[in-house]
């Protein structure tokens, strides 16, 4: 994508995540209309409908030519990745919405024939914003985020991750995993992908691993981290498909081999 037209459409969609943040600070404490999705721990609520109803009518009317690829049910039906593509989650982390009221993120990224070029992780209640054009850098507000660390050992390093990793689960041997617990510095549970990319990029975790993401976790993630030298790959070390569900693996590169290789690929079910 031209950088002038990459710049234009970040623009744009920066106003509209600030405009759609706002409306959800200010509708913070209003009764809340929950449902449940795939499980009674899958939640959705009017705000998330409500939220990405606004970015699709927005991009419709602004760039019909543009496809949407999004979590309720507001975008096109995508079997490529060909054209321009807003790949969007209105709200990350419904969980801490509905529960805390804070730790949750509007998440967009902007993909052109495939290739990432712009994005937005906005966490509303912190009025912070993670941003990312491709080849430009990353940065939080108005800051551009340092290029992640080079040195950071594997036992001084932070790990954000859930629980379930450390039960019985289909992806990696639990030993492996208590092992890697106590291998690193500390472990961290957030709760919302978005954020996790996003504090891996800033450096204040060293990566992230998640079971089981849609594109619209990870997409603006992805952009975001590229641009300080973090790197995503699957928790088996393959590629990230972005048009289906992955399990997830993002962090500092100088933690990553390490990682995958001793505790991931070596404890893989
Ligand atoms: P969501 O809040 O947009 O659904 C929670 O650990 C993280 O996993 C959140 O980023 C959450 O996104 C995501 N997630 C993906 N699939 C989920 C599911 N079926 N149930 C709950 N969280 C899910
Ligand atoms: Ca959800
Ligand atoms: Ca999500
Ligand atoms: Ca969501």
């Amino acid at each position: 994508m031209e950088a002038k037209l990459r710049d234009e459409l970040f623009q744009q969609a920066k106003e509209w995540v600030l405009q759609a943040g706002a409306t959800i600070r200010r509708k913070i404490d209003d009764p809340l209309n929950i449902d449940t999705k795939s499980n009674p721990n899958d939640l959705v609520t009017t705000m998330d409908k409500d939220t990405e109803a606004f970015f699709a009518k927005k991009i419709r009317d602004a760039y019909p030519s543009h496809l949407i690829l999004s979590e309720e049910g507001f975008g096109d039906d995508l079997s490529t990745m060909d054209g321009t593509i807003w790949i969007i989650d209105p709200i990350d982390g419904t969980m801490n919405f509905v529960h805390q009221k804070r730790n949750f993120a509007i998440s967009i990224g902007i993909y052109h024939d495939g290739i990432g070029e712009i994005g937005l992780i906005y966490n509303v209640m912190d009025d912070v914003l993670y941003s990312a054009q491709r080849t430009q850098g990353a940065f939080k507000n108005e800051v551009e985020i340092p290029k992640l660390d080079p040195n950071v050992p594997l036992h001084e390093s932070i790990l954000s991750f859930n629980h379930f990793w450390l039960c019985e689960n289909r992806l990696v041997h639990e030993k492996e995993m208590q092992r890697l617990v106590k291998t690193v510095r500390g472990t961290r549970t957030y709760g919302s992908a978005a954020l996790e990319f996003a504090y891996t990029a800033e450096g204040i975790v060293d990566g992230y691993l998640t079971m089981s993401l849609a594109p619209w976790d990870i997409a603006a993630g992805m952009v975001i981290i590229n641009e300080v030298g973090g790197v995503t790959t699957t928790a088996d070390g393959n590629p990230v498909n972005m048009l289906t569900k992955n399990s997830i693996f993002t962090c500092n590169p100088c933690v990553q081999q390490e990682i995958l290789e001793d505790f991931l690929i070596k404890g893989k079910k």
